[in-house]
């Protein structure tokens, strides 16, 4: 019984890789590399619902869950980088942003289902519900106390991209480096076109 590591997981929208290197392009034009870490472009995303650290004898059960949660949403979603912001606010950045937008309610439709999947494997997600949710893609965090340059307010981080499924992704240490974002499964959206 047991002996395998709790794997750390989360659900979230897969940023495609050419808008990723291309977006972490110009923010790294705009922020300092000595003051601030980037992800690696790929696995960028936009967290849906952050598990923490479950048991792999689970991921199967959440695995089926998510399936049957994310089929019932229809797609794709098109949906677009717009802005810059920070939290937990400007002036004491620990995590500097693009702002995720999409057509009214279709982005806190894909949070729902999220939820329900991870609920009916069985993971308690009364608190996430009750949260805000800021649909964002974390693009730099500061190490230690450095403060965002005015540089990086004004940066267009716009782009388009279109959203088909919803990803269960394993947060990986690395030994150098940020952690990895390694794609476990896509679940499907079902196309809009085919419920009509
Ligand atoms: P983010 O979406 O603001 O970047 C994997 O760690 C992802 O889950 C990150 O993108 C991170 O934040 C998000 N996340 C949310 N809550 C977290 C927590 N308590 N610990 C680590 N990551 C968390």
């Amino acid at each position: 019984m047991g002996g395998e590591r709790a794997r750390r997981l989360f659900t979230a929208v897969a940023i495609p890789g050419a808008l990723a290197e291309e977006v972490l392009g110009r923010v790294k034009a705009g922020v300092p590399e000595s003051g601030f870490r980037f992800p690696r472009p790929d696995g960028l995303h936009l967290t849906l619902h952050f598990l923490g650290d479950v048991e792999p004898g689970r991921i199967d059960a959440l695995c089926r869950a998510l399936e049957r949660s994310l089929v019932r949403i229809p797609g794709p979603v098109d949906a677009r980088l717009a802005g810059t912001g920070a939290f937990p606010r400007r002036g004491e950045e620990r995590v500097l942003w693009a702002g995720v937008e999409a057509r009214s309610g279709a982005l806190e439709d894909l949070l729902a289902a999220a939820l329900v999947g991870a609920e009916e494997a069985g993971f308690d997600v009364a608190e996430h519900r009750s949260r805000p949710f800021r649909p964002h893609v974390t693009v730099a965090r500061p190490r230690g106390a450095a403060r965002a340059p005015e540089t990086f307010w004004s940066l267009d981080l716009s782009g388009t991209f279109r959203v088909e499924a919803v990803t269960l992704f394993e947060s990986v240490p690395s030994e150098r480096g940020p952690n990895r974002y390694v794609a476990l499964r896509d679940f499907g959206l079902v196309r809009g076109d085919v419920e009509k």
